[in-house]
């Protein structure tokens, strides 16, 4: 089997790849993955010797390298993460969340249906059903809720949704999309909630709360979205969408205050400032489809997972402090430096 897995260089995408090298040492693993500013060679780094895997620096929007690409491996399946990820960056400039994520999808599905595939599997996001309201805890995202998008980032992840489902219709492509609420682990890139937390709070920096705080997430340990994913890709229905989501829903000034605690700092450093635009007010999936069909249950709890993350960002200061001393800096400055 032979499987390219798009933006296997970012967070999630790259834990797939591990998950996937070390449970199927028969299967060959191609990266595809243009490192953007969000890429990052040295978390690949524990797997670019093993002879099942290959990396490719190319845009999923590139057409002639995708082509050449496919010609090479002939892949059975494609796992497309790769995508422009941040809700704030979407508000900042759109425009290449559009090209990357709906025109990228594009390019990836019409390699497919040029050069065959078992599947093509879209990594999508619960995002794309909008918001839930605080104080209608009986609710949440099924797979017939309606598309209702809030920023130019989930747009454009409804966007390639669409797409994905009319290439299945039109041009019979076997896709299945996956829609994951919101994922933390080991190599989360720093603009994130929870990593942009645990780092400042190490750095005794103040800790940025958008609005009140209250905004509620459906946190997964990144694992159990990867293990997912596997899941659907091997006995998934084709043409059907998949929510993974663990239950597992908090308030965004309730996981600072855990980071704090856990990190032995005050509370002092947080530090409320102006909300996002559009904020989406609350995320909770119903994962009862997965689990009834494909038997998947998240198996990490909060409690657990968020002392491995923590732990995980202490023992790998490299990586994350060599990302936060770059350009990052010019973006942290930009977004939170008047930020009030
Ligand atoms: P990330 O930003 O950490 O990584 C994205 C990766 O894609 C990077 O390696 C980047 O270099 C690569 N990339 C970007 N543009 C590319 C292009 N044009 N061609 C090739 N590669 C490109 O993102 P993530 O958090 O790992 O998210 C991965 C996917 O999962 C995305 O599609 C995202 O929408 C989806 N998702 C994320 C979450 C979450 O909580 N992070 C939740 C649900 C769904
Ligand atoms: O500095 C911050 N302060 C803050 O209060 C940041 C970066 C975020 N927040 C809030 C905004 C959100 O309510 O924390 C919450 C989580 O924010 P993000 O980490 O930016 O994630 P979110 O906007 O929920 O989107 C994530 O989950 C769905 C991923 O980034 C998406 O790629 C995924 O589709």
């Amino acid at each position: 089997m032979t499987i390219i897995v798009t933006g296997g260089a970012g967070f999630i995408g790259s834990n797939f790849v591990f998950h996937m090298l070390n449970k199927y040492p028969d299967y060959r693993i191609i990266c595809l993955d243009a490192l953007t500013y969000a890429g990052n060679m040295s978390t690949l780094k524990s797997v670019m010797d093993n002879p099942n895997f290959r990396f490719v620096k190319a845009s999923i929007t590139d057409r002639e390298a995708v082509d050449k690409l496919f010609e090479e491996e002939k892949p059975d399946i494609v796992v497309n993460f790769a995508a422009e990820s941040h809700v704030d960056r979407s508000i900042e400039n759109p425009s290449v969340f559009l090209e990357t994520n709906i025109l990228g999808t594009q390019v990836m599905m019409d390699a497919c249906r040029k050069h065959g595939i078992k599947r093509y599997h879209q990594v999508s996001t619960d995002e794309v059903y909008g918001d839930l309201p605080l104080d209608r805890p009986d609710l949440f995202f099924t797979e017939e809720t309606p598309i209702h998008t809030s920023s130019p980032y989930s747009a454009s992840k409804a966007s390639a949704d669409l797409l994905v489902m009319a290439y299945h219709r039109t041009f019979g492509l076997p896709v299945t999309i996956s829609r994951c609420s919101n994922n933390y682990g080991p190599y989360h890139f720093p603009e994130k909630l929870i990593p942009l937390m645990i780092a400042n709070a190490l750095n005794d920096k103040p800790l940025p709360v958008y609005g009140k705080g209250e905004n509620v997430r459906d946190w997964l340990y990144v694992e159990d979205h990867c293990k997912a994913i596997d899941l659907i890709i091997h006995n998934g229905r084709v043409g059907e969408v998949y929510n993974i989501g663990g239950h597992n829903e908090m308030a965004n000034i309730d996981i600072v205050k855990i980071i704090c605690k856990e990190l032995g700092k005050p509370e002092s450093l947080i530090t409320y400032v102006a909300d996002r635009k559009g904020h989406d007010m609350r995320y909770a999936i119903d994962p009862t489809k997965i689990h009834n069909e494909l038997g998947w249950l998240p198996e990490t709890k909060f409690a657990d997972g968020i002392k491995k993350t923590i732990q995980w960002y202490l023992d790998n200061k490299d990586w994350w402090e060599e990302i936060i001393s770059g350009e990052y800096r010019n973006y942290y400055e930009k977004m939170y430096g008047d930020r009030h």
